[in-house]
Order: C-alpha cells, then structure tokens, then sequence
C-alpha cells in the first residue's frame, strides 16, 4: 500500500461522515450543523470546528454557492488555508543543525527519530543520533538499532546519565565530525513535570550555549490515536520548550485527522511530518492539500 492510502485508511471514518451528509441534501442550516459535528467527532475540537463552519458560511453566502460540492470545496480550501499557517523553516542552517525531539512516552519519538535520520541519509546529509532519553536502558538500544539501520552516528552514555550530558558530549561530537543534522531523543515523562522541565530546560540550555543558533526544530511529536489529548500534551511541552514543528504519529491507526488542525491552530506551528506506520519508510512530509483531502474525500 502506498503511504497516500495509509493515510486515505486512517481517515477513512471522517470522510465517510462527511459523504453521508453531502449526499443528505440542501445547503441549510441542519448542513452546517452536520458538518460541525463531522469536524468535531474528528478531532478537530469544539471552538475551531464551529469557528470554522461560521467561516464557512460567511463564504458560501459572500460567493453565492447554492450546491453541495461547491460548500464541500469551500471547506476543503478554508482547511487548507488553515493548515498552512507556517513559519517555513530554514533552508540552509549552519552546520551542525540540532533537531530537538520530544513528546510522551510512546507516542513514536525514537520511530521517527529513525524514519527521518532514514530520509536525511537518502538525501546525502552525514547524521547524529543522541540518546538523550537515559530513562532506560531500552531507549538507548532502541535507538542505537536505528543508528545503524541507517547508518548514523551514535552518541549515548548509560541508563540514567544526565540527559543534558549526553547532549553536550553529541554536540561536541557532531562538531568535530562535521556532523550535518543532530537528532536527539528525550524522555517524556509526562507524569512528573518538574523533572520532564528542568531535564528538557537543562538539554535546551547545553545546546544553546554551544550552537548558537540552536536548536534549529524543536519537535513535537503527538500520537493522532490519543485525540484531544494531545493539545493537553502540546501544551504542557509548549511552556517548557519552544515547540518549532509537530510530528503527529500513528495516523493510519486512527480515524480522526483533525487533530491536526486542533494543534496547528493552538502553537501556530506546522506539521512538519506525519507517521502512517511502524516502518523506516511509513513517514509523509505533511501536505495540506492531500491532508484535507484524505480527511473530507472527493464527494
Ligand atoms: N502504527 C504506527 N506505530 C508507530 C508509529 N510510530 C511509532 N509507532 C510505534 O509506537 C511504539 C512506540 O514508539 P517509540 O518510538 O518507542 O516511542 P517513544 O517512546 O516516543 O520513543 C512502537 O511500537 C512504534 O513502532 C506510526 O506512525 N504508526
Ligand atoms: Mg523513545
């Protein structure tokens, strides 16, 4: 299956809700109503999704629209749009470029850590990999596998080394190898917040005094099966570091997409990639357009 249809499978529940409706009738107010409840049940969470049918209103009345495809491409434009509200990253960084990893536990930060040290590898780029999340043993090793499925460097130090530590000794590392990207894992122990801050302020701390223009992404990763949750998540990230970018995993294990806009909406930041599966190559870049069309289908 190819990684369109993934993600077409995964939002298959939200597009066949709103096929349901768009077949049910006149453009009126039970219309807008349905598809309120559409973006709702897919995440997209209750202020947005009512702000963004007001929206849609307002444009179907300003244009004129009177049938049902001309509302549905509105609202896949009106998504779109909202989808791309990006400060778009930068093109050419110093070297080495630090990519800041970080999310709860199991949402897929050591995952996508390998799938991008993967694409950046196709692309010629010379790759670090920090283990920066000391919590376990586990983590290290899982993450020295990935280093060497896609042949990165490895920097790491033992299970319940100083996560800042490990990030100084990669950075030096990255330096003297000529290192193009860094990526580093982290711990995200979501239950204990004076910990997760001070280690994740401590790492952003060493890498700023270091490398000045880092880190270049700080990224989140949220798992879309955990739905509303992961505004929660991004939230409580958000106030520690700078989040730059999202990663939303596991989109082809889930019905709802919409989480999607729910976050871009609350950090004004992109999505940067999305996850269709467990795979090294089952990572999309995320493209808006294809996004909201997988999401709303083609009725
Ligand atoms: N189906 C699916 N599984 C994923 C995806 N990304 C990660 N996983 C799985 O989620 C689990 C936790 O991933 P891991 O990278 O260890 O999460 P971490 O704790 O945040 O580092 C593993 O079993 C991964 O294979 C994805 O996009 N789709
Ligand atoms: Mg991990």
């Amino acid at each position: 299956m190819d990684l369109f249809s993934k993600l077409k499978t995964g939002l298959s529940k939200t597009r066949n809700q709103i096929a349901s409706i768009v077949k049910t009738g006149p453009v009126n107010e039970e219309l807008y109503e349905s598809l309120e409840e559409a973006l709702i049940a897919a995440d997209v969470g209750l202020d947005l999704s009512m702000e963004t049918v007001d929206r849609l209103r307002d444009e179907v009345k300003q244009q004129r629209v009177t049938d049902m495809p001309g509302v549905l491409s509105l609202l896949k434009e009106l998504l779109v749009s909202d989808l791309k509200k990006e400060k778009l990253p930068e093109d050419f960084p110093p070297k080495p470029w630090i990519v800041l990893v970080v999310g709860v536990n199991g949402v897929g930060k050591t995952t996508t850590i390998g799938k991008i040290a993967h694409e950046l590898r196709n692309s010629g780029k010379k790759v670090m990999l920090g283990a920066a999340d000391t919590f376990r043993a586990g983590a290290i090793e899982q993450l020295k596998i990935w280093a060497q499925r896609t042949g990165c460097d490895f920097v790491a130090q033992h299970e319940g080394a100083d996560a800042a530590s490990v990030a100084f000794d990669a950075i030096e590392a990255a330096k003297s190898r000529d290192v193009d990207v860094l990526l580093l894992d982290t711990a995200g122990r979501l239950h204990n917040k004076v910990n997760l801050m001070n280690e994740l302020s401590k790492i952003v701390r060493v890498i700023k005094a270091n490398v000045p223009h880092a880190p270049n992404e700080t990224l989140l990763v949220v798992d879309a099966t955990t739905g509303q949750n992961a505004l929660k998540q991004a939230e409580v990230f958000n106030s520690i570091v700078e989040i730059t970018g999202l990663i939303i995993s596991k989109l082809d294990g889930t019905a709802k997409g919409g989480v999607a806009l729910a976050l871009t909406n609350k950090l004004r930041v992109p999505v940067r990639k999305i996850g269709v599966g467990e795979g090294i190559d089952d990572l999309q870049d995320f493209n808006a357009h294809d996004f909201v069309q997988a999401m709303l289908g083609d009725s």
